[in-house]
């Protein structure tokens, strides 16, 4: 179920303006607002979750989902070839600020390990 005061929620239902680079029944790619690559996509779900701690076993198709399509996005916008990297921050501490479940995918540039 869609939250109204969620960003993601509204930018999903297209109250708000998105990129949107693949979408499909259950998900959702767009680029990121402040991107820390030359490429930063966000995979998320139609359906709210606060984070990754919402979901549990029954959700585990659309996890699996997710991280398809996180595969697929990357691919397709050239990543495949070069790496990329898919974050999920859960949590404040972990530098989550939009509770809608999403995974970040990174690349088009040399990525550092360990992220800080
Ligand atoms: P996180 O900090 O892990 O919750 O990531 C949230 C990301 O969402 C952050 O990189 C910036 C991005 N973001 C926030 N608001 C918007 C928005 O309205 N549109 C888009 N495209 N990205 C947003």
């Amino acid at each position: 179920m869609a939250e109204t005061d969620c960003i993601f929620c509204r930018l999903i239902a297209g109250e708000l303006p998105a990129d949107v680079v693949y979408q499909d029944a259950a998900a959702v790619a767009i680029r990121d607002s402040n991107p820390q690559a030359p490429v930063h996509l966000l995979v998320m779900p139609k359906e709210h979750y606060d984070s990754l701690d919402d979901m549990g076993k029954r959700d585990e198709p659309l996890l699996g989902h997710l991280v398809r399509v996180a595969s697929r996005v990357a691919n397709e916008h050239g990543l495949g070839e070069t790496g990329y990297r898919t974050v999920i921050n859960t949590g404040s501490g972990a530098g989550q600020s939009v509770a809608h479940l999403h995974i970040h995918v990174v690349g088009g540039r040399e990525l550092t390990w360990p992220p800080g």
